[in-house]
Order: C-alpha cells, then sequence, then structure tokens
C-alpha cells in the first residue's frame, strides 16, 4: 500500500511532517485533504514524539483560537486540557503579539516548544490522521 507514504507511525496514529510552508488555514486544509488534521499534543509522550521528529524547526500544530471567541481549541476535535497542556509553552508564550497570535507552532527541541503566531505566517506543518482509514 502506498497511502502510508511519508507518515510516521507514533502510538496510534500516523504524522506527516511537510517540507513546504503554508499558512495555518492552508495546511488544514491540505491535511483535510488527506483524511487528517493538524495535529493535537494529547500527551507528554507525543509531545516529545512531535518536537524531536521536529527537529528544532518550527511546524504549524492543530491548536487555534479563531473562531472560537478566545479559546484555545484543537482542529481534530480534541477537548484543549489547559492544566495538562501548560507544560508545553514556552516560557512567557502564549504572548499573543499584536493582538493578532491565533495560532500555535511547535518552536524549539523541547518539551516546552510551543508559541502563539499570526495564522497568515508561512510555517511547515504536521497533520495527524488515526490508524483506521476513515468510514466509507
Ligand atoms: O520572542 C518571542 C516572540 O518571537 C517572535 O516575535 C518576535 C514570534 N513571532 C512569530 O513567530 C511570527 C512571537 O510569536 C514570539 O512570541
Ligand atoms: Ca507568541
Amino acid at each position: 500500500q502506498v497511502v502510508s507514504q511519508g507518515w510516521k507511525y507514533f502510538g496510534g496514529h500516523f504524522y506527516y511532517f511537510s517540507k513546504i510552508s503554508k499558512t495555518w488555514y492552508s495546511a488544514q486544509q491540505i491535511c483535510i485533504s488527506r483524511d487528517s488534521h493538524l495535529t493535537s499534543v494529547t500527551s507528554e509522550r507525543e509531545q516529545e514524539f512531535l518536537y524531536r521528529t521536529a527537529g528544532g524547526l518550527p511546524y504549524w500544530i492543530g491548536l487555534t483560537k479563531a473562531g472560537s471567541e478566545g479559546d484555545w481549541h484543537w482542529v481534530d476535535g480534541t477537548l484543549y486540557n489547559k492544566v495538562q497542556s501548560e507544560k508545553f509553552w514556552i516560557p512567557g508564550e502564549p504572548n499573543n503579539v499584536g493582538n493578532n497570535e491565533h495560532c500555535v507552532t511547535l518552536k524549539t527541541s523541547l518539551l516546552r516548544s510551543w508559541n502563539d503566531a499570526s495564522c497568515d505566517n508561512t510555517f511547515l506543518f504536521i497533520c495527524k490522521r488515526s490508524y483506521k482509514p476513515s468510514e466509507p
């Protein structure tokens, strides 16, 4: 099967680390076209897998407060756990520079790697899809 080409398996999901930079919204559209979403981060093990694989380059993840009256939410529908997620933000982030940082990158190769950035910036991105193909 060719469908898994370029996707890395970890803990029950496949992840795609893009080689092109896109705005956050365009990145999410590309993920959707591949039966996936920009990645959520639901555990420390998953966060470690992501920042290690990202290798210090910034990548969009699926966390945004666009279109939600300022509440952070995961675009794949996972509930955002504010308490469990505190340890993943870079110290001092999210700082909402220019009142215009509504999307999140994984920015450094550290457990504390998240930064809020303008959704209009272009970055590499990480898609995540379940192991099983979507239902027909
Ligand atoms: O110093 C942290 C700060 O760095 C940049 O702004 C200068 C980031 N901007 C982008 O990534 C576009 C800020 O989000 C970040 O808080
Ligand atoms: Ca920021």
